[in-house]
């Protein structure tokens, strides 16, 4: 499962002047041979891109070798209708492998990492989680040249106004002179450098911790990009030293009705109700938490705190937030998970989630969308369906409860 960077709101973005006055003019059609349609789409965007601040200079130099990329096309259009189990995206998202080179990475880049901590007031394990998930700690930062994709995107047009956006944000950056257009490279969907920004986000929450005047993601040294991962987090709301979630166990006869992000209460009254954490110890005081079940009764249990909704801002899959949270645990030291998954449960087609959406809208339990994904309101839905039928309310939205709803 790739996760990129979610799209959040694109700020002003203060702007430098023209770094490239040397840019010679380069003919489109001089460099490469482009499918008709999609220059005539360029020649358009030209002047969008430029009633936006973007200078003739900039946008010859970013244009000049850009290329129609298909490939990019099939990537967007083939998304997976089977999406992994938590499970099993854990597996390979908190291998062995990964915690080790986590640990490796954290050491070899501790002096580092601790100035960041000491800044932005985040922990460096947590950064370095998010380095680890976005790109293998730096090894798969993406090739991709971003102009060529982003326009190909924006050229498509079955997300055109976000990827238009992306991509003039890339031209700002250009024009700021952070990074060149060859050296502009990241995934196929405009996500770049070691923790893998979209270009609105660098615009608005990159920094320059090296101190030589450019905001670096891209280059081998990651202190610039792991610095902007830590102020992006500290700009959302991020709790020093509260955690992301615990891992506990619910007392028999828990009330499942409970569980939920939108029910908070202190770890001191969630204790009085009999839970714990895997030592049997109540759960330090922390502030507000909720009692999450991402895979129902038969998985996991977590106690989770306001920073789980902060490493949401970075990508709103819980399967993720809990990725980044348990890597960055077993990165300081920490246990794997300890409760069992119901590994024999496969997941649910795309299609499937929808029907289970429509199945519980139609019997009264509303679910807000009918998108095949399975977010808060859907599982609240679930819950409450469970509930009025006499089930464990634990809002696991299985096979064998859409079989039930069938
Ligand atoms: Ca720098």
């Amino acid at each position: 499962m790739a996760l990129a960077f979610l799209p959040v709101s694109t700020g002003a973005a203060p702007m430098a002047q023209s770094p490239f006055p040397d840019a010679r003019p380069v003919s489109l059609a001089q460099t490469v041979a482009l499918p008709a349609r999609f220059e005539n789409w360029i020649s358009g965007f030209r002047g969008r891109a430029l009633s936006q601040g973007i200078t003739a200079a900039t946008f010859q130099r970013a244009f000049a070798r850009v290329e129609y990329m298909p490939q990019v096309i099939r990537r967007d259009r083939n998304q997976a209708e089977f999406s992994k189990q938590l499970w099993e995206y854990l597996d390979t998202a908190v291998s062995e492998a990964r915690v080790r080179n986590g640990r490796s990475a954290f050491a070899t880049h501790r002096r580092t990492l601790s100035q960041i901590e000491a800044r932005y007031g985040v922990e460096a394990e947590v950064v370095t989680a998010i380095w680890g998930l976005e790109s293998a700690y730096g090894a798969v930062r993406g090739s991709t040249p971003m102009v060529s994709a982003l326009a190909t995107l924006a050229y498509d047009g079955r997300r055109g106004a976000f990827f238009e956006a992306q991509l003039i944000a890339a031209l700002k950056i250009l024009q700021a002179g952070d990074i060149t257009p060859g050296r502009m490279t990241g995934s196929w969907a405009g996500a770049m450098g070691h923790t893998q920004f979209i270009p609105t986000s660098y615009l608005d929450y990159a920094v320059d911790f090296t101190g030589d005047g450019r905001r670096d993601i891209w280059s081998d040294d990651p202190t610039d990009a792991l610095a902007s991962t830590a102020a992006y987090l500290k700009r959302f709301g991020w709790t020093k030293g509260q955690p992301w979630g615990v891992e506990v166990r619910l007392p028999q006869g828990f009330d499942f009705s409970q569980t939920g992000e939108k029910i908070k209460r202190s770890p001191r009254d969630w204790a009085r109700m009999g839970v714990r954490d895997m030592t049997g110890a109540q759960v330090p005081n922390h502030g507000k938490a909720s009692i999450l079940l991402p895979a129902g009764a038969r998985g996991a249990t977590f106690m989770i705190f306001d920073n789980f909704h902060v490493i949401e801002r970075y990508n709103t899959a819980d399967a993720y937030v809990i990725a980044v949270g348990h890597l960055s645990d077993r990165i300081a030291g920490g246990p794997p998970i300890q409760a069992s998954w119901p590994r024999g449960d496969r997941g649910l087609s795309l299609s499937e989630k929808k029907e289970m959406q429509r199945l519980l809208t139609r019997a009264g339990f509303d679910t807000g969308k009918i998108d095949g994904i399975i977010g808060p309101n859907t599982i609240d839905a679930v819950r409450r369906y469970q509930a009025s039928r006499g089930l464990q309310p634990d809002g696991y939205a299985s096979l064998d409860m859409l079989k039930r709803l069938r």
